[in-house]
């Protein structure tokens, strides 16, 4: 028990840095000696220090350390990255014990973080509240198990399920909800929408209604239809347009040329080689289908019609008869359907 509240803790401190962390995964630390919290940290930015170096380094009095455990959501790393290995530290200054919450599947971690803790003679006990540690970082789990991004649906539908015939988007008039769909943006690594979409809404794909980072923006535009003068082009965020006409960069702006046969297939490989964990897909409903299609999803957001008002029409597109299995209802606004457990 008193186990999972601290990890529960590492949890609540890993969450502060969702959304600054791509490609690193969130990771929350604490450090125990004699029942009460002396340390804690988490892990802010790629590049710079781990949860673990960050809680040691909020430690007043290092002489405790040896008398003192030490709990991290995930299996502390064990290769020289950006950082030099946390296992080596933790047992450098000979903590008592470490807890940990999920085994680290990334290639250079797996199972050795823990091996040189356990063999330098430290206690070691994991899979502490280990599902909640998994969920934590299931973009991260996702990437390096099924080596592609995480994959998250988003649309809008009215109560009867059905959406505007043209494909028009919902208007969204609730500034709530506005800020609720900047802060799903700035979770995930990168947003992805059609060449419809950006011709039709010409969306900046930005976070303004919140203070974040701008996620990665991604327009797939196959025939370069979307004039360079259009939002999703401006200076506010990187993006990545993959078409079938070039590869060039242009300032924020990379042109990826990618063959039209199996066009999603090839666009996902891609944003794994380019280490993007996760993508938000905001539609329209075509390229949405072509996910679903594909089987390439992880989790869909649907925000409902009481939110939002309808500019006009009623067919259904196909993605909106998918068998979904309907897992979490948020505040009688958002169902959440998840592909992934
Ligand atoms: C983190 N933060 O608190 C822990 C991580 O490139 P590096 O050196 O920052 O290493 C990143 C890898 O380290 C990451 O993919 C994960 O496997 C492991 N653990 N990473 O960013 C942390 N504990
Ligand atoms: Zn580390």
């Amino acid at each position: 028990m008193q186990d999972e509240f601290y990890i529960k803790r590492c949890i609540e401190l890993a969450k502060k840095a969702l959304g600054d962390t791509y490609p690193n995964p969130l990771v929350g630390s604490v450090i125990v000696h004699n029942d009460k919290i002396i340390g804690e940290g988490y892990h802010h930015k790629a590049g710079e220090n781990h949860a673990e170096i960050n809680a040691i380094n909020s430690v007043e009095d290092k002489s405790l350390i040896p008398e003192s455990t030490i709990y991290v959501s995930l299996e502390p790393c064990a290769h020289f990255g950006k950082t030099p290995p946390c296992a080596l530290k933790i047992m450098e200054l000979g903590f008592k014990k470490v807890v940990i919450g999920a085994m680290d599947s990334h290639d250079k971690v797996n199972g050795k973080g823990k091996k040189i803790i356990q063999d330098a003679g430290i206690e070691v006990a994991s899979g502490i509240l280990e599902k909640e540690c998994i969920d934590l970082n299931k973009r991260f789990f996702t990437f390096h198990e099924k080596k592609r991004p995480f994959i998250v649906l988003k649309w809008a539908q009215s109560g009867n399920g059905l959406m505007d015939k043209d494909f028009k988007p919902f208007q969204i008039s609730n500034s709530l909800t506005k800020q609720y769909v900047h802060e799903l943006r700035n979770s995930e690594h990168a947003i992805l929408i059609g060449t419809m979409t950006a011709l039709r809404d010409n969306p900046s794909l930005t976070t303004r209604e919140i203070t974040g980072r701008n996620p990665t923006r991604i327009l797939i535009d196959i025939d370069l239809k979307v004039p360079t003068n259009y939002n999703i082009y401006n200076n506010e965020a990187e993006t990545l347009v993959f078409n079938s006409v070039k590869s060039s960069e242009e300032g924020n702006i990379r042109f990826i040329k990618t063959e039209r046969e199996n066009f999603i297939e090839k666009l996902i490989k891609k944003l794994y080689e380019l280490q993007i964990l996760s993508v938000i897909i905001e539609g329209g409903s075509l390229v949405l289908q072509q996910f679903i299609d594909a089987g390439l999803w992880d989790e869909t957001i649907v925000i409902k019609n009481h939110e939002l008002t309808i500019e006009n029409g009623t067919k259904a597109p196909k993605f909106q008869h998918e068998p979904f299995k309907v897992k979490k209802f948020r505040d009688n606004m958002l169902e959440i359907h998840k592909n992934f457990e």
